[in-house]
């Protein structure tokens, strides 16, 4: 077991918009480094952060993949987390336990959302920054016009660091800014020192390269007093100042360096490897992590501290927890407190991960990512030494959007689903599955198609349970709009003991509670006591089911008035019928009519799309309660009808590129316009039938 000195441990998320070249470039990387000997790629099956089925399958990421690799001294800790939103959880997870993320930028696409969701939360998070602009091979590739697009969206602390000498859209070489050295590259991604260009090629070459050597040393120059004297005294920084300065500055946060690479030609792939131990923070120069009870800084001789921030649920392997040692030492075979649960952990075998690639280890000290297998522990918990008990905050996760009844395929599969979805919410803190107490059905929930989908596959992939999704159920009511007073009479004689209930009731409107509300105003005991509570039960039996689609019938109060009894054939039973028979006379003439529910609605979007968002709600029969802003632009609040919502994370999606987000509640029940009500009621017939 090596021990790694934390200074030379770099932990590095990659994220940024789907597709724009994360594992690719982690690919890229590992073979760099010397650790595959092919360049996997991403679709196939070889690349190494993307190996699970699904992935292959679908030729996306689904899951942040931790590859541990060395390379020239140096520890890298790669976590490449999926750019679909639908995926967010794992990207905040794998920013979580990084102290750099590495946004990539595909010199073709440019800025998409999915950097500006990354960075954001890399910002969030206290994490320094780095861009790769990615695909630089690209024919369409326009490297230029991306940087631009990132300093106007990210602002001044975008500072190139590696950039390409074009002539008539080739790429001649790559010109390193800091150690002021141009490169080729050959086809295994060897570089060749190649001529610096000059002032006058690079204006020929469609930029300036001294203007970009200065805005490298205007960047550092804003780290400090002293630095910022010498920029305006016009000498020139030392390339150790130019290090020393970008690092200083990414690590506070007000420098993030741009570079430009090809994982498919594996250019500047190497001066990256460099990058990363030259420019980014090492755990231990990263602020101190917050707790509840006070500050854990990076170092190895305090009590350990470690957090969970990933956990993977294997049906063969059990439970895999993916930890970052925050202090002290995290050891096999030993005990740790669990200070989200009170429990203490028997901590067994540990690992280091390259894709699915594992090694045990024995030990991991402060700075390092592992993995431990088959402990209790969630994501968000922290283990910690029992001498010094700490809490680290918890990480905030997108609340779930997107849901789908789920059916057993098979019949008496139910209780397995049940127990493969808790494995799988275990994992994944951005899903919920659960019974809708009104339509009885069991609901999944997540943030968009996708991730259902995957869930759905998941189940059957690893737990080989098959179900079917369909449409949840809206959960309509029924109530009535007049006062009534019916009869209801339950007369049989057939032979031997009779039956004999009758009672009078009235039935009127009563918005003060959803609940039924009996009472009973009988004189002279027309119906004897003892019979009320079989006509109260009656009563609520049949509310449960209401006549125009059989949903459940609220906000009505019932009042037994009158009735009459015999002395021999009445009983419990027939009382109870009668009452069934009062209910259903009594909804006939109480004019009964559907109830839709309303759910209180909560959408944040850019700014520029409020008007598209206010149009649909329009469209979609919503009410406008407010607007507001937040640091993304408009907050919207609304009530519209739920049956109006099922689509809607799609929806947002499509309206603000991925950007807006939405929470929603119910909020209460009002009466359907006379189309809706047609059409619940013709579902429910055709339901029937
Ligand atoms: N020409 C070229 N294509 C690339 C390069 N890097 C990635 N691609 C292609 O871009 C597509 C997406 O690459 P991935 O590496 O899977 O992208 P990703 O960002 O990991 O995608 P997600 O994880 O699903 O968000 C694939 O078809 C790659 O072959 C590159 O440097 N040059
Ligand atoms: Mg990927």
């Amino acid at each position: 077991m090596k021990d790694y000195d934390v200074a030379k441990i770099r932990n590095i998320a990659l994220a940024g918009h789907n597709g724009s070249g994360k594992t690719s470039l982690a690919e890229a990387l590992l073979y760099k480094a010397g650790i595959t000997d092919r360049l996997g790629k991403t679709g196939d099956g070889t690349a190494v952060c993307d190996y699970d089925p699904e992935e292959v399958k679908r030729k996306i990421s689904i899951n942040t993949a931790l590859a541990s690799f060395d390379c020239n001294g140096l520890r890298v800790n790669l976590l490449d987390t999926p750019g679909l939103f639908d995926f967010a959880s794992e990207m905040i997870e794998g920013i979580r336990a990084s102290d750099t993320v590495l946004i990539t930028v595909s010199a073709k696409s440019g800025v998409k959302v999915g950097a500006r969701k990354a960075y954001d939360e890399a910002v969030k998070q206290g994490k320094s920054t780095m861009f790769a602009v990615t695909k630089i091979d690209d024919k369409d590739a326009n490297f230029f016009n991306v940087l631009t697009e990132l300093k106007t969206v990210f602002g001044p602390t975008v500072c190139p660091v590696v950039v390409p000498v074009v002539s008539n859209g080739k790429i001649v070489s790559y010109v390193n800014l800091i150690e002021m050295k141009a490169y080729k590259y050959d086809s295994n991604g060897n570089a060749v020192e190649t001529e610096m260009p000059t002032a006058e090629i690079s204006e020929k070459f469609e930029y300036r390269i001294d203007g970009l050597i200065g805005a490298v040393s205007e960047a550092v120059a804003e780290t400090s007093d002293e630095l910022m004297e010498k920029f305006f005294e016009g000498e020139e920084f030392t390339q150790k100042e130019l290090i020393d300065g970008i690092h200083d500055g990414m690590n506070r946060g007000i420098i993030t360096p741009v570079v430009c690479t090809s994982a498919t030609e594996l250019a500047g792939i190497d001066m990256l490897l460099k990058e990363f131990e030259l420019l980014l923070p090492s755990p231990d120069e990263v602020a101190p992590a917050e707790t509840d009870s006070g500050e854990v800084k990076c170092d190895v001789t305090e009590p350990l501290s470690a957090y969970v921030f990933k956990t993977v649920a294997d049906p063969f392997v059990g439970k895999m927890s993916f930890i970052r040692v925050m202090s002290g030492t995290l050891s096999s075979n030993s005990d740790a407190l669990n200070t989200n649960t009170g429990s203490t952990e028997k901590i067994g075998k540990l690992y280091n991960l390259c894709g699915k690639k594992q090694t045990e280890i024995s030990s991991a000290s402060a700075g390092e990512i592992l993995v431990a297998s088959k402990i209790s522990a969630n994501t968000g918990d922290t283990l910690c030494d029992a001498s010094k008990s700490v809490k680290f905050n918890p990480m905030e996760f997108p609340h779930p959007c997107y849901s789908m009844a789920v059916k057993a395929k098979a019949q008496g599969d139910e209780a397995k689903i049940s127990s493969s979805m808790q494995r799988l919410l275990e994992e994944d803190p951005t899903v919920t599955y659960a019974q809708d107490e009104n339509t009885k059905e069991q609901i999944l929930s997540g943030l968009g198609e996708q991730h259902i989908e995957v869930l759905v596959s998941k189940l059957k992939s690893k737990f080989g349970v098959d179900v079917n999704l369909t449409v949840p159920k809206i959960a309509y009511r029924e109530t009535i709009r007049k006062k009534v007073k019916v009869e209801g009479k339950h007369k049989k004689q057939s032979g031997g003991h009779g039956q004999y209930g009758d009672v009078w009731i009235e039935f009127e409107p009563n918005p003060e509670s959803e609940a039924l509300v009996f009472e009973e105003k009988v004189f002279g005991g027309a119906v004897p006591k003892n019979y009320f509570p079989a006509v109260e039960k009656g009563l609520q039996e049949s509310v449960e089911k209401g006549i125009l689609a059989g949903y459940p019938v609220v906000n009505v109060k019932a009042t037994l008035v009158d009735g009459s009894y015999h002395d021999v054939d009445s009983n419990e039973q027939s009382f109870k019928m009668a009452a069934h028979l009062a209910f259903k006379a009594g909804m006939e003439k109480a004019d009964s009519i559907i109830l839709e529910p309303i759910s209180s609605v909560e959408i944040h979007a850019p700014e520029d799309k409020q008007g598209d968002i206010l149009g649909d709600l329009n469209k979609k029969r919503g009410r406008i309660m407010g607007i507001g802003a937040d640091e993304l632009g408009c907050v919207v609040n609304a009530e519209v009808p739920t049956s109006e919502m099922g689509d809607y994370a799609t929806d947002l999606k499509a309206m603000t590129q991925g950007l807006g987000w939405f929470s929603m509640e119910h909020a209460r029940y009002e009466p359907a316009p006379s189309d809706v009500s047609a059409k619940v009621i013709a579902d429910s017939k055709a339901d029937e039938e």
